[in-house]
């Protein structure tokens, strides 16, 4: 694909995103080769840069093997963390933002090292600084939150709003922890730092391997959204969205009515 045409798709995306106004897919029959879409998605993310957002860090997706195979693919996604993304942990988040958005309970990483790509998990873990309770909103930009493989990813993995919250020592065991995300105090998910590839730190070094792959390692001050734990559920307009994380804590936002 020209790179006109790359640029041209990346500003329908970064349009609809903008104007909260959702598109038609751009790949329905699977025809697009993803390296074409992972341009898309930095093309697209480029335009967010030009008006002055940040590049915090990147978000996995498809962490979790009941997503892989419901999609149909053996590795994981990854999209672009951006600075107007980020809401603050107990804020309100207003409705009106996004198109049809969803909520994930994650877990977040902050790196107080670079990671190159190729590092084991326990390498990976060396180089963080922190981990917490995350939650992460979805937002596809396409009509019906319908899409392909290479749909997903050139809109970013649907990234579009993250929420960290309390930072603590990611030097103890992460493998098993227990996740509950609830709407008002009524468990709506329930799941297991398990589910991300098995173990939160392989989310980790995944994301530094797609990273370094794609030319932007991941530097010290990174934040790394490691992926979901549980199915994502719909923002309900007035809700308080919480995610109680065994050990960790919990972190939250509300939804504006
Ligand atoms: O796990 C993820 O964050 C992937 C998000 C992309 C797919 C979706 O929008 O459900
Ligand atoms: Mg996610």
């Amino acid at each position: 694909m020209s790179e006109l045409n790359l640029k041209q798709i990346a500003a329908r995306l970064d349009d609809a995103a903008s104007h909260v106004s959702a598109v038609e897919q751009i790949d329905p029959e699977y025809r697009m080769a993803l390296w074409d879409a992972y341009e898309i998605q930095r093309l697209s993310i480029a335009c967010r840069m030009a008006r002055g957002e940040q590049s915090v860090g990147i978000k996995m997706g498809f962490t979790s093997r009941a997503k892989m195979i419901q999609m149909g693919v053996d590795d994981v996604i990854w999209g672009r963390l951006t600075s107007s993304m980020a809401i603050t942990d107990g804020g309100v988040v207003d409705p009106a933002r996004f198109i049809h958005p969803r909520v994930e309970p994650e877990l977040a990483f902050v790196l107080k090292r670079d990671l190159y790509g190729g590092e084991s998990p326990a390498q990976a873990l060396a180089a963080v600084d922190a981990v917490a309770p995350a939650l992460e909103i979805i937002d596809s930009r396409y009509r019906d939150f319908k899409f392909s493989l290479s749909d997903v990813v050139a809109d970013n993995a649907s990234s579009s709003g993250f929420v960290i919250g309390p930072w603590a020592d990611p030097r103890q065991d992460l493998s098993n922890l227990g996740m509950v995300m609830s709407f008002d105090g009524q468990d709506q998910q329930i799941g297991s730092s398990a589910a991300l590839l098995g173990h939160p730190l392989r989310a980790l070094a995944a994301a530094a391997r797609v990273a370094a792959e794609a030319g932007e390692p991941l530097r010290a001050g990174a934040i790394v959204m490691a992926g979901a734990a549980t199915p994502a559920q719909w923002l309900v307009p007035g809700s308080y969205v919480q995610l109680m994380v065994e050990r960790l804590g919990r972190v939250g936002f509300h939804v504006g009515a």
